[in-house]
């Protein structure tokens, strides 16, 4: 479309955009068809898979679904959001846990990225260019093949690259590698006015720190930069079972503690798995056996634990043991869990928090017959990625937080009961009850839905808010890009 144009369709659109939302639609339908952009038609297939959630608790319905391959069809598509009135959401994977990939809420124009899933190497200089509706499997099986290179992320295959790295990324490589997005380098973006700028650690660095933590609230990322690195040639994963109580778990949550703050090696990446059938610690490490023992032992001398199995193989067998599914999904792709989930970044889990922790866990955890569980990754410490990455480089604001805890709460069919909701609710605010408030936060990434607009934005972003909302000012004053967690401007 031509500037020219733009200004004649502007005209018709405002006079429709004023008589609501039925128009509103029209709007936007016409203005997508009038710039070329391809879309889903509504109640088509396509457009049904489109807006199927990961997340089936949380179900929305876009005004349109746009199904760009270019980056110019993403422009096109940001710039008819603009004029029609409507918020623009980018779904990449679509496994947001508050299902924000369909906008969180109903009347979103929603951009589908998944047909924009390609990687590329460049075997000179080992960066990598990804497009945005690349799942992780996909990423990781490609970067892989193509010269045994790999980003710092997560282990479930069908995630979005986008939400997952630019709001954080944590995986089974980062106690050595940090987080995802730490890997990006260079951005191109379509901003909420529909101009594409480029960006890195030297062009619009305020942009380029924003996007780093909370990406989705200050544009559409339409191409990535990745650095890399060389696959490990080795990766040794591993079970340790663990039957504490009430008793016992203070101290051996203390040791852990400790043993994280100052022993555990960056070459291991480890998590608590803690289920009402089964408790067990799960990790990667980069190297063999032998290594993986070394690197353990002061925690067993502690706490008694006792190593159940080990297996070295590939660095991408180990990603695959890590998989919940398919490992190298695109599109189509209909992956789904009904759960309610929350989190917690704590500094430390000791003295009357941890109490607490356990006695929910031990005591209350037992009444709730649905398949519950918490994952405890052991996301800071001394020699963490994560902790020693460059803090001023990025938004997200837990890189002081020792512990990464996520609670799930699952029922395996029919719909999530609406009685349910307390059993997370009260694990978390039992366990910060005496917390000072810096010395927790959530992970967006793993985000809670219930948490109103004010909790979810300091819970999320921490000690970056405020200059994140200075820059939303300046980026988006108008809220189009947005979702009914996402960080609101001051100006
Ligand atoms: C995550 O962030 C975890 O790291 C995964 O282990 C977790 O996967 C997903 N998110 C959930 O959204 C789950 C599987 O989907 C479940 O089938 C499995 O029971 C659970 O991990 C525990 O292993």
């Amino acid at each position: 479309m031509t500037f020219m144009e733009h200004i004649a369709l502007a005209g018709v659109l405002v006079s429709l955009v004023t008589a609501g939302s039925v128009h509103r639609r029209a709007a936007i339908d016409g203005c997508l068809a009038n710039s070329s952009v391809p879309v889903d038609t509504k109640g088509s297939s396509t457009w049904n898979a489109d807006i199927k959630p990961f997340n089936p608790r949380l179900t929305y319905t876009p005004v349109a679904v746009a199904v760009p391959t270019t980056i110019a069809q993403i422009q096109a598509a940001v710039i008819c959001a603009q004029l029609s009135g409507v918020k623009v959401t980018a779904k990449s994977g679509g496994h947001s846990y508050a299902s924000f990939g369909l906008g969180g809420e109903d009347g979103h124009l929603m951009i589908e990225l998944d047909r924009m899933f390609n990687v590329t190497v460049n075997s000179t200089t080992n960066i990598a260019i990804v497009q945005p509706g690349a799942r992780l499997g996909h990423v990781t099986n490609q970067l892989y093949s193509q010269g045994g290179r790999a980003i710092s992320a997560g282990t479930c295959p069908g995630v979005g690259v986008s939400g997952h790295s630019l709001h954080g990324g944590y995986g089974m490589s980062s106690h050595k590698y940090g987080l995802a997005t730490d890997w990006i380098i260079g951005m191109t973006v379509v901003l909420a006015n529909g101009t594409i700028v480029h960006t890195s650690t030297t062009e619009k660095s305020d942009l380029f720190w924003a996007l780093r933590g909370a990406g989705s609230n200050f544009g559409i990322v339409a191409q990535y930069e990745f650095d890399t690195f060389a696959a490990p040639s080795q990766v040794t994963y591993f079970n340790m079972n663990f039957r504490w109580n009430t008793t016992t778990a203070p101290g051996n949550l203390a040791a852990l503690e400790n043993y994280t703050k100052t022993f555990m090696p960056a070459d291991l990446t480890m998590r608590a798995f803690v289920s009402s059938g089964s408790s067990y610690f799960e990790g990667m490490f980069f190297g063999n056996a032998t290594g993986l023992k070394a690197a353990l032992q002061p925690l067993q001398d502690k706490t008694g634990l006792v190593l159940a199995s080990t297996t070295t193989t590939t660095f991408l067998k180990a990603f695959s043991h890590y998989s919940n599914a398919a490992t190298d999904p695109t599109t189509p792709y209909s992956f789904q869990q009904t759960f309610y989930s929350k989190s917690l970044m704590l500094k430390g889990l000791n003295g009357t928090a941890a109490k607490n922790f356990v006695n929910y866990w031990y005591k209350v955890g037992p009444t709730n017959r649905r398949g519950w569980w918490f994952q405890l990754d052991l996301h800071g410490g001394a020699f963490s990625g994560v902790t020693n990455g460059d803090h001023s480089l990025s938004s997200y604001a837990h890189r002081d937080k020792l512990y990464l805890i996520q609670f799930y709460d699952q029922v395996y069919s029919g719909s999530y009961p609406s009685d349910g909701y307390p059993f997370l609710d009260n694990f978390v605010s039992n366990t910060t009850a005496g917390m000072a408030l810096s010395d927790w936060g959530m992970y967006i990434n793993y985000a809670d839905n219930r948490l109103s607009q004010t909790a979810a934005q300091s819970a999320y972003y921490g000690s970056s808010l405020p200059r994140l909302q200075k820059l939303k000012a300046a980026y988006d004053p108008g809220l189009t890009l947005t979702n009914p967690q996402g960080i609101l401007p001051v100006a």
